[in-house]
């Protein structure tokens, strides 16, 4: 086991200290965080991305069934990941159960920011987390027993607890998202953990998909770059040193019903969003049941106790709204 926080390098200056916890929301969270992307400061023209298709949309209890239905991984799959940190898999949900997702989020997501995501160049990354306990159809995405299976078997655990779901919008002319591993941002005492993101539409390459440094342990290779909290340098350095060490990046778009899953030390980035569509996406986090909070987490980890309620720096992660998605007791 690891304290994952104690990895990131500390420095006397303002700029590197980050032990103190977030005291703002999640959105301003994700405000800053996109801040420290290192972009090119050119404005790209937008193109239009390509219509969605017109597809019988199925209900939800279609929906419920379908994502309850297991989606078997061959050893080469899961070899794949372990090696590499992480893995595209297709056909994860019909494209129906997709387009049903995208229109649900885009609801949620006109509710709480009063924009249309779809609407016009907002340049911003909205993102709405903990979106479950309220919302029925969402719970079916979220605490999937197909999800939660894959996870447990990528990660070769015998169950699997929620840490959050997240909801991300990278809207129209929004720029990159920093390089980074998700083993700076989760508070956990562990390294058994996996996100799944689901995106809510293809994604060619020009709406900027997920990419994925390989092998797992290039995180190595940037375990020296100091986190700063302003700034772009962060980012820049990881993407000189990945550079000049021929680091290989998968950047590929996603097809319909395609998922990928990343463990918590794979560094990943994704370009900017230059189409004319938000790119919208549904990122669930899993990780080893009985693992435990850090005992010190940082700024870096964002709002973490919105997701583990009453659970302190040092207690066993799991609060009512961490459920156990795998093995399945009671279907969701
Ligand atoms: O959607 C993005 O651009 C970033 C998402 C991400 O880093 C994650 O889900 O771990």
């Amino acid at each position: 086991m690891t304290n994952s926080n104690k990895k990131l390098k500390y420095k006397t200056s303002d700029n590197f200290d980050i032990s103190k916890p977030w005291d703002k929301d999640n959105q301003a969270w994700w405000d800053w965080y996109v801040s420290l992307a290192d972009n090119d400061g050119k404005q790209s023209e937008i193109i239009n991305a390509d219509p969605l298709p017109n597809i019988v949309i199925p209900s939800n209890d279609e929906v419920i069934s379908e994502l309850a239905e297991p989606y078997y991984l061959t050893n080469d799959q899961i070899d794949f990941f372990k090696k590499n940190g992480f893995i595209k898999l297709k056909r994860v949900f019909s494209p129906g159960a997709v387009l049903k997702l995208r229109a649900e989020l885009i609801n949620l997501l006109k509710e709480e920011f009063k924009v249309d995501p779809d609407k016009g160049a907002q340049n911003r990354f909205l993102s709405l987390e903990v979106i479950w306990p309220y919302n029925a159809l969402l719970r079916a995405y979220v605490l999937s027993p197909r999800l939660g299976q894959i996870s447990a078997d990528l990660l070769t655990v015998p169950a699997v607890r929620l840490y959050h779901d997240n909801v991300l919008a990278k809207q129209t002319g929004c720029g990159r998202t920093p390089w980074h591993f998700d083993d700076h941002h989760f508070p956990l005492d562990t390294n058994d953990v996996v996100t799944a993101w689901i995106p809510a539409q293809p994604i060619p390459l020009e709406m900027g998909p997920l990419s994925f440094a390989y092998p797992l342990d290039v995180h190595k290779l940037v375990n020296a770059v100091t986190f700063e909290k302003t700034g772009t340098g962060y980012d820049r350095r990881v993407s000189e040193v990945f550079l000049k060490n021929n680091v290989s990046v998968n950047e590929t778009p996603f097809e319909l019903g395609e998922v990928s899953f990343h463990h918590n030390l794979n560094f990943h980035t994704a370009s900017s969003n230059r189409t004319n569509r938000s790119r919208v996406a549904l990122a669930n986090t899993y990780y080893r049941d009985g693992a435990r909070v850090v005992h010190a987490p940082t700024m870096v980890s964002g709002d973490w106790q919105k997701f583990m309620p009453n659970v302190k720096p040092g207690d066993i992660a799991a609060s009512p709204l961490n459920p156990i998605c795998w093995p399945v007791k009671n279907k969701p």
